[in-house]
């Protein structure tokens, strides 16, 4: 493990050549580089690296609560929280991984009166990249919570992104006051500032304009929703950790339980995945 500013970081190596850089705090992937030497994920320029800080891009892990839906902190207290890294290693298909833990304690129980085990495993093929969030209650109780990785594409110009699939999918738009609106459009272009729940959105996604004029396929399980945020010139402006027209290089596209929590017994269990893949040009 090597440290980034003020922050311990894994780094994974794929012998293609592909790399990716993981934070034990938050379970954060903040740097995802395929075997062409293309950074797929963005990260601001300005964003922090300190402990209790979450990291602006890459892939904070929301959870236990989406956003500002609940009391706790805004999207919850895994990204700005120590996760213990539990292992790394090689899969049989060659793939790069790490996993890394978390549990409550004094701190989280503080905020969010549940025992949980949390799992991030992150798997980083020669052009793919897996990430697993696996939740498990270990307490007496019922628990809720709602989730989601949040994660920040790069592009080349968000202008000239789409996010394709979304046809026909309902959606809750969070600059109208979380009206339900249906999406009508094919390829959902950026054109403005967008924030939206894209509610029991396809399992599979595509995104044109990524970095190097390539597009990467999303593909998630056990994650209903997926939210499509940028916060164009004025909201970027408002964001500390957003330097100039850095807007115009992300895209997120966050696969999500966020319009309804998931619900575990004592003792049940959850896993969320999401696979990112560089597709062909376009
Ligand atoms: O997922 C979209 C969103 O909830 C937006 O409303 C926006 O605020 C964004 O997340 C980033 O939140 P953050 O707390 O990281 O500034």
């Amino acid at each position: 493990m090597t440290a980034s500013r003020d922050l311990p970081r894994i780094d994974l190596a794929h012998p293609s050549g592909a790399r990716a850089a993981v934070y034990p705090q938050g379970a954060h992937v903040a740097g995802w580089t395929d075997a062409a030497g293309v950074e797929r994920l963005f990260v601001s320029e300005r964003s922090r690296y300190e402990p209790g800080a979450a990291i602006r891009g890459g892939i904070p892990v929301i959870f236990p609560q989406f956003a500002d839906q609940g009391p706790l902190p805004k999207h919850g207290f895994a990204r700005t929280t120590a996760w213990e890294h539990a292992g790394s290693g090689t899969d049989p298909d060659g793939s790069a991984w790490a996993l890394l833990r978390l549990a409550d304690t004094d701190a989280t129980r503080a905020l969010w009166p549940h025992a949980f085990r949390a799992e991030l495993r992150v798997a980083l093929g020669a052009s793919s990249l897996a990430v697993a969030l696996r939740v498990a209650n270990t307490g007496r109780g019922a628990m809720a919570f709602t989730c989601a990785l949040h994660t920040y594409l790069r592009v080349d110009d968000v202008r000239r992104a789409a996010v394709e699939g979304l046809r026909g999918v309902r959606y809750l738009d969070k600059l109208r006051g979380g009206a339900a609106f249906t999406e009508a459009r094919a390829a959902v272009e950026v054109a403005g500032e967008v924030d939206r729940v894209y509610v029991g959105a396809p399992d599979r996604l595509r995104v044109r304009g990524a970095a190097g004029a390539r597009a990467v396929v999303l593909e998630k399980e056990g994650l209903r929703d997926a939210v499509v945020w940028n916060p164009w010139a004025e909201g970027a402006r408002a964001l500390p950790d957003m330097a100039g027209d850095e807007y115009l290089r992300m895209l997120c596209v966050e696969p999500a339980n966020a319009a309804e929590p998931v619900h575990l017994a004592p003792g049940g269990e959850w896993t969320g995945v999401q696979r990112l893949r560089v597709a062909a040009a376009g």
